[in-house]
């Protein structure tokens, strides 16, 4: 007996990222629905071996559907989230509509998954920002070592965090670059991303931050510990998949990094590669399609007492979005949703 599972926005990058990971999973499903705007009605798409045509979001029935991936804007969630919780499809929403809803859990499966039973308040889960989910993956084995004090975290986040049409702007800009009379404006970003970095994500705060920045702050409290203080820069780069993240951890108690190592080898879904020679640490272009959420460059920080370095590197649209939203079902459906 398996479930029937409804992905919302079946046709953006990160919904069919939740379809493939569906079926690489082998997640139980009885019946598997696509559903995306009505623009796309009738797009195939594909899970596993099977090609699913689109349905339009306007006019599905979420009756009779067990979970639903959603994958879409929190301005169409705020609209169908609702309607599949009342008809009592769970939502696992990967907007940042609920994450900050005190009856909505947050959830990283290797950081939270006890949180799951909250689902029930509201019938919707959210899954955290992009950004959040590596850095508490890795967070969370050192916190429960050696108590964090504090983190800072200097992002490098790849163009399909905002989507298909930055993946557009990245290519064509670059190939602009080199043919005359083929430059291509700046319009997804303020400013050109082609072989730059641009230091703003999301919309600029009061105190200078950005909603990215708060963001990373607000959910590594909820998901992790509240007390831990965190300061991020969050940088756009041009590379297409895979974010990249540069954080300095401040510890309550001294913790060196042979230990780091060994806890973080032993640390569920992390694979550490990290020698001191050319090549011997993650970069983007290699977690692409993988799982795994890498940290390379560990090593102290003796600038300050207690104080560690660390390089994390995740495909932001598998652990970032897709395959955190996948394993969140897993954990309802095995703790809270038995089927047969
Ligand atoms: C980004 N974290 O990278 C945001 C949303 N995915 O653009």
């Amino acid at each position: 007996m398996g479930y029937n599972v409804v992905v919302v926005g079946a046709t953006g990058n990160v919904g069919h990222e939740m379809l493939n990971i569906l079926a690489e999973r082998e997640f139980p499903v009885d019946k598997i629905a696509a559903v995306a705007s009505r623009r796309s009605l009738g797009t195939e798409v594909s899970f596993g071996d099977k090609t699913l045509k689109t349905q339009d979001l306007e006019q599905f029935d979420f009756k009779g559907w067990d979970i639903a991936l959603f994958a879409i804007g929190s301005d169409a969630t705020k609209e169908y989230a609702p309607k599949a919780a009342a008809a009592g499809c769970v939502v696992i929403d990967n907007s940042s509509l609920y994450r900050y809803d005190p009856d909505v859990p947050l959830i990283v499966p290797e950081v939270n998954a006890d949180a799951v039973v909250g689902y029930s308040k509201k019938n919707i889960i959210a899954n955290p920002n992009c950004s959040t989910a590596q850095l508490v993956v890795a967070l969370k084995p050192l916190h429960d070592r050696a108590k964090i004090k504090r983190v800072v975290v200097a992002t490098y986040q790849s163009v399909s965090g905002t989507g298909k049409e930055a993946i557009d702007e990245l290519w064509n800009q670059t190939k602009g670059m080199y043919v005359p009379g083929q430059e291509v404006a700046p319009k997804v970003y303020p400013k050109q991303i082609a072989f730059n970095v641009i230091p703003h994500i999301d919309v600029f705060l009061d105190d200078g931050s950005t909603k990215e920045e708060w963001k990373m702050v607000a959910e590594t409290k909820k998901i992790l510990d509240k007390s831990i203080k965190l300061t991020a820069t969050c940088v756009r780069v041009p590379v297409f998949v895979g974010h990249s993240e540069a954080v300095n951890i401040e510890f309550e108690d001294f913790i060196d990094e042979e230990e780091v190592r060994d806890i973080l080898r032993e640390a569920p879904g992390i694979l550490v590669v990290d020698k001191r020679e050319a090549g011997g640490y993650i970069t983007p272009v290699e977690c692409v399609g993988e799982y795994a959420t890498f940290v390379s460059r560990i090593r102290q920080d003796s600038t300050i007492d207690n104080g560690v370095n660390l390089w994390i590197v995740s495909d932001n649209l598998r652990k970032g979005a897709a395959l955190n939203a996948v394993q969140i079902a897993e954990v309802l459906g095995q703790r809270c949703l038995k089927k047969g």
